[in-house]
């Protein structure tokens, strides 16, 4: 089992100094000198989900991805498939009312509706997504029928809706009282800040999940109410294959949270698994993916987007611009919760 691990130091520090990486192409670029990206997680960092070939994990964003994964893990654990179980997994954080970011509960865009964004893919290379859906509790199974049941990958909007109720969906109300008050909180001053938001530690955010399953197939899932009080008719990263989610079964599968718009425009989740496919691991393809982002924003202090990746041998990587992000695993042996700027100084 790999147990090398390097760790970037404090902030001000320059990634070209640490110069024994096996990979090159971000080796020549420095992050932005005095930054807080010094204190994550930087390199070859595999070991909290290797584990020997054939074992199910699951990994997903932030801390509600904990108990998410637990769902998922009784599909895997019983010789599931990875598509089930990232299906399962998330619908747990859609009809969770305390979740501010997903599904049932989520916050609305600045007029007051709940409009969400979804997508799947599965070990063959289907996908499914959904977007800009309203009154549907779980879009990630709206997005599944769309894989399964259309000859389309995303339906949007009405087109969506109708879809899913004629699919059966039950369609109802996603405000809650507790949205609905937040909401009319902000709609008092109407001040729109949708990125520091973001960068809010307090924020729980979208969940993107990945999967590994017995007979060696991967699978991930995303879903999300998007940024809070965004403009109606704003669609995010989440439902975009390639963006917020890509899978493929050869290499490995990558996910994202954060900023959709900077998601998008980096292609972050496939680049990830691209990156992966010619010889980096996990760790340091999220970590290239921020990269990319960070190199042409001025802004990234303000600015979050965190990746996970896990490869077909189940070894798991991530990184983010902030350090507040945080991934959930769940294997055979253990669930665990990283903070990934503390491990990291933890291990330094
Ligand atoms: C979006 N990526 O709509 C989503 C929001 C999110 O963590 O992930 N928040 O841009």
């Amino acid at each position: 089992m790999t147990t090398r691990r390097k760790f970037l130091i404090g902030a001000g520090a320059g990634l070209a100094a640490l110069g024994t990486r096996k990979f090159s192409l971000a080796q020549s670029r420095d992050l932005p000198q005095g930054s807080g990206v010094g204190l994550q997680l930087i390199d070859e960092i595999v070991p909290p989900g290797a584990q020997p070939a054939g074992t199910p994990v699951v990994v997903s964003t932030w801390n509600h991805g904990t108990a998410a994964n637990e769902a998922a893990w009784n599909v895997l654990a019983d010789g599931g498939r990875a598509l089930d179980a990232v299906e399962t997994g998330v619908r747990v954080t859609e009809a969770d009312p305390s979740i501010s970011s997903v599904g049932y509960g989520g916050f609305p865009d600045r007029d007051g509706h709940v409009t969400l964004d979804s997508c799947l893919m599965d070990e063959h290379g289907n996908a499914g997504a959904v977007a800009f859906l309203q009154d549907i509790k779980h879009p990630v199974s709206v997005a599944r029928a769309v894989m399964e049941k259309t000859p389309h990958v995303m339906l949007a909007g009405e087109g969506a809706r109708r879809f899913a109720v004629e699919q059966g969906f039950p369609t109802e109300d996603l405000l809650t009282d507790s949205s609905r008050r937040e909401w009319k909180k902000w709609s008092a001053e109407k001040h729109y800040t949708p990125w520091s938001q973001q960068s809010n530690p307090a924020n729980h955010d979208t969940i993107s999940q990945l999967a590994l399953d017995r007979h060696g197939n991967l699978s991930g899932a995303c879903t999300t109410s998007g940024l809070a009080f965004k403009m109606h008719g704003r669609v995010g990263d989440s439902p975009i294959i390639g963006a917020a989610l890509y899978v493929d079964n050869d290499i490995g599968a990558a996910c994202a949270t954060g900023v959709g718009e900077e998601v998008m425009k980096t292609v972050g989740s496939f680049l990830i698994v691209e990156l992966m496919r010619q010889g980096m691991s996990p760790n340091a393809a999220c970590r290239e993916a921020v990269e990319r982002i960070v190199q042409k924003n001025p802004d990234w202090r303000n600015i979050q987007v965190g990746y996970l990746a896990l490869d077909r041998a189940g070894n798991v990587g991530s990184y983010a611009i902030q350090p507040n992000f945080q991934y959930a695993l769940r294997n055979g042996d253990r669930t665990e919760l990283t903070n990934v700027a503390d491990r990291a100084a933890a291990d330094h």
